[in-house]
């Protein structure tokens, strides 16, 4: 099935280690830093296969004629139009898997530094303030004798999960169907799970069904002790219900990696001391990210040459047309 490398169009910030694994391979690439059709470099009439680090919308794909593969850098692919590109026949690739135990020791290090206060004791050393002023503050939460929802129980939620057992701590999940095979207890819903534990930690993708999910009600129902830590993608939380939830008490704290409108944060929730933020680095290791980008190689490279992908997304399962 090899045939002579097509171009492929190297799109948003991807790592350079796709581009390199390509170039490797034999394989011509150009490059265009933003979605934006107008801005295609010329060669976009003969790009076959694309890979991309962020949005790939349906006038992209519209925009190059002989598209057969979009790789895209991320498990999660909320920015890449799979509606289209399965209606279109375009194959969709992400990168399972292989980031997982890294998005879950984020998660564990998230929740951690959300109940203990960590970095904020870190910077009361940082400042002198343990020598001037004494130590710093005992924490008013902890991890102990919490009891936390998993809203999602996929490949890294079961990450989680298994770190969680090793902390002693209680789990419960929500997800659409039941899994086989765990002991933990199963929630037909988002807000039985909410009522039933004080802690919940969100890894589910973004979709239309999770959009803004994690609402008002939801925040409640954790309680006054409640903890939210969000892994998953910004669009499940209910940004401005947090705030209030936040600034009123209605649950004690928050731990977020991802945010609605990345990588704009909302000064109300820079400004809250109850929380903990990081500018989503869930997979964000040097050894970790090299493996997405292998995998983001590896697909283009095994469409191309063995007619089929690695790690295509549900809606795109095809194999390739024999070339024309
Ligand atoms: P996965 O294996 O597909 O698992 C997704 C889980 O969510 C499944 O348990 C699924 O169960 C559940 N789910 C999906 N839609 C749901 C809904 N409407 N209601 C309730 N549960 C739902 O995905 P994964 O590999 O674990 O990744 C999960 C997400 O994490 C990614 O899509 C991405 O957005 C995010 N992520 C973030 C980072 C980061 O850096 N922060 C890194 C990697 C991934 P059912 O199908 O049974 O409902
Ligand atoms: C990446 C992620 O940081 O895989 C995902 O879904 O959210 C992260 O691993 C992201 O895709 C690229 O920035």
């Amino acid at each position: 099935m090899t045939d002579a490398r097509p171009p492929i169009l190297l799109l948003g910030p991807i790592s350079p280690r796709v581009g390199e694994r390509l170039a490797a391979a034999g394989f011509p690439t150009v490059r265009a830093s933003t979605a934006d059709p107008a801005l295609l470099p010329a060669e976009a009439a003969s790009v076959r296969g694309v890979a991309v680090h962020g949005a790939a919308p349906a006038r992209l794909m519209q925009a190059l004629p002989q598209l057969e593969i979009v790789a895209s850098f991320g498990v999660g692919y909320d920015a890449v139009d799979a509606g289209h590109a399965a209606k279109s026949g375009i194959v969709v690739t992400h990168t399972p898997d292989v980031l997982n135990e890294e998005v879950a020791d984020t998660a564990i290090a998230l929740l951690l530094n959300t109940l203990r206060e960590l970095p904020q004791a870190e910077t009361w050393l940082r400042a002198g303030r343990w020598a001037k002023e004494g130590p710093y503050r005992l924490s008013p939460l902890t991890l102990r004798g919490r009891t936390v929802g998993l809203y999602g129980l996929g490949r890294i939620g079961m990450a989680i999960a298994r770190r969680l057992e090793a902390f002693g701590v209680g789990i419960e999940y929500h997800t659409r169907s039941v899994r086989a095979g765990v002991p933990w207890r199963h929630h037909p819903t988002l807000l039985s799970l909410a009522r039933s534990v004080d802690t919940l930690v969100v890894i589910v993708p973004g979709t239309a069904e999770t959009r803004h999910s994690v609402d008002a009600e939801v925040l409640e129902a954790l309680g006054a002790t409640g903890v939210l830590v969000n892994v998953g993608r910004g669009s499940t939380v209910d940004e401005a219900a947090l705030i209030d939830a936040l600034s009123r008490g209605v649950i004690a704290g928050a731990g977020l990696d991802v945010f609605d409108d990345e990588p704009r944060v909302p000064e109300a929730l820079i400004a809250l001391p109850n929380v903990s933020l990081l500018p989503h680095v869930g997979s964000a290791s040097v050894a970790t990210r090299a493996a997405m980008a292998d995998l983001v190689a590896d697909n283009l490279v095994a469409w191309f040459d063995r007619g089929h992908a690695l790690t295509p997304v549900p809606e795109t399962p095809f194999a390739r047309k024999a070339a024309g």
